[in-house]
């Protein structure tokens, strides 16, 4: 191996940020569940609050096991520093509330997880942030959506459930131009398939209870960008509203992330098996994968993302009636809301993870009453195919 070349992701995402020899020669990182650190004398302590002197305070501000998962995260999406919280949303609610004040305008992909379009909501009704929706297809199409107190562009790509694809490195010259910061969930693809920092964009959300963590034990949050922004972040909106992640779920998600890109390949792979097989029945009507190859998108999402991604969803040929007939024969397959599990995990989005979406809103982004998303798991896909072939037959 050349001694400059950096290494692959794979090896990154293993050993990147941790240091046996700073942690009595521990191989995994340990587990500081501590609250709170102690200082030699009160000079010490007051020189720590004041930033003259390194070193922990209180696991609020900084805890050397988040530490470890905040940096691995920050290499991996080749980002400068990131922040660990305890959920998705409370990551996101960090960076819209740290991002915006009142009066201003975000200005969103046409379609968000259901508790983020819940968040724009409560921020209208109560501090005047305003939103609003854009196809974010085209040049054109995007300028005219961009309000003079536009600041911020917030985008799932692909989105949750629908798995449209926006074309990141468009959106971010454009808002680059503007001065107006994009922020991306890249929940769904992880910085394995797809690293929206380095098409141009400012920030990038996870929510680290999917890929992340991987084995559906944790729920957590993170966020990636420049050392300014997730400096400001840190000691405003997290410091202050404080939804940091315990050590312990840190820990595993470090656990989890070691084994990211080999799942992410495995559940690809499957994603891809059942969608030429989902496309094919007859009892389908359409099937929405972003790795479909006949999609007329598909020459740009190849430059975004390096495959498809776990989630598919598709829509039963027939009324919601047959599609809760459809759920309720899987044998194999869990009814959950969630993704990115070890499991294969079916949910119906219209009346779960987007329920509290006003239906008329809910129908705009294109989720139907007979859409069901599917998280293809790590399964063999034959046994996969099988428990979903015996359900489609049964209508
Ligand atoms: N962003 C996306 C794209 C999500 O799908 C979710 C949760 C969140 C943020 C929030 O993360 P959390 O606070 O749950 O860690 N999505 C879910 C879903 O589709 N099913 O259950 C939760």
């Amino acid at each position: 191996m050349k001694k400059d070349r950096k290494p692959q992701f794979e090896t990154m995402a293993i050993h990147a940020g941790y240091s046996p020899k700073n942690h009595h020669d521990s191989l995994t990182p340990p587990i500081y569940q501590t609250s709170t650190f102690t200082f030699s004398t009160m000079e010490q302590g007051a020189r720590r609050f004041a930033g003259m002197e390194d070193g922990y305070i209180y696991s609020r501000l900084s805890n050397p096991t988040v530490e470890v998962l905040e940096e691995r995260m920050a290499i991996l999406e080749e980002g400068e520093a990131a922040l660990a919280f305890g959920s998705g949303m409370a990551a996101v609610s960090a960076t819209l509330i740290g991002l915006t004040k009142k009066n201003d305008h975000i200005l969103c992909s046409k379609g968000l997880y259901g508790c983020t379009y819940g968040l724009l909501q409560l921020l209208k009704e109560k501090y005047q942030i305003n939103y609003s929706f854009s196809e974010l297809s085209a040049a054109d199409e995007i300028l005219s959506n961009i309000q003079e107190n536009t600041t911020c562009i917030y985008i799932e790509t692909p989105i949750n459930p629908t798995m449209k694809v926006i074309d990141l490195a468009l959106v971010a010259r454009i808002a680059k131009e503007k001065g107006i910061k994009v922020v991306v969930d890249n929940t769904f693809l992880t910085p394995y398939l797809q690293k929206p920092l380095t098409l141009g964009c400012d920030l990038v959300i996870h929510s680290g209870t999917k890929y992340i963590g991987g084995h559906g034990d944790v729920i957590a949050g993170i966020i990636v960008g420049s050392q300014e922004i997730i400096d400001y972040l840190k000691r405003t909106t997290q410091k202050d509203i404080g939804g940091i992640i315990s050590p312990f779920d840190a820990w595993l998600l470090l656990r989890g992330i070691k084994t990211l890109a080999v799942r992410m390949d495995r559940h690809c792979e499957n994603a891809e098996k059942l969608h030429a097989l989902l496309k094919n029945h007859p009892k389908i009507k359409a099937v929405y994968y972003p790795g479909d190859k006949g999609h007329p998108d598909f020459k740009m999402m190849t430059r975004q993302m390096k495959k498809g991604g776990g989630v598919l969803s598709f829509e039963i040929d027939g009324t919601y009636e047959d599609a809760v007939k459809f759920v309720n024969a899987l044998k194999l397959i869990p009814i959950a809301v969630s993704l990115g599990d070890a499991e294969t995990l079916i949910q119906h989005p219209a009346s779960m993870t987007h329920s509290s979406v006003p239906e008329e809103a809910r129908l705009k982004m294109g989720i139907s009453n007979q859409l069901l998303r599917l998280s293809v798991g790590l399964e063999a896909w034959e046994d996969i195919w099988e428990d979903l072939k015996q359900a489609l037959d049964s209508l």
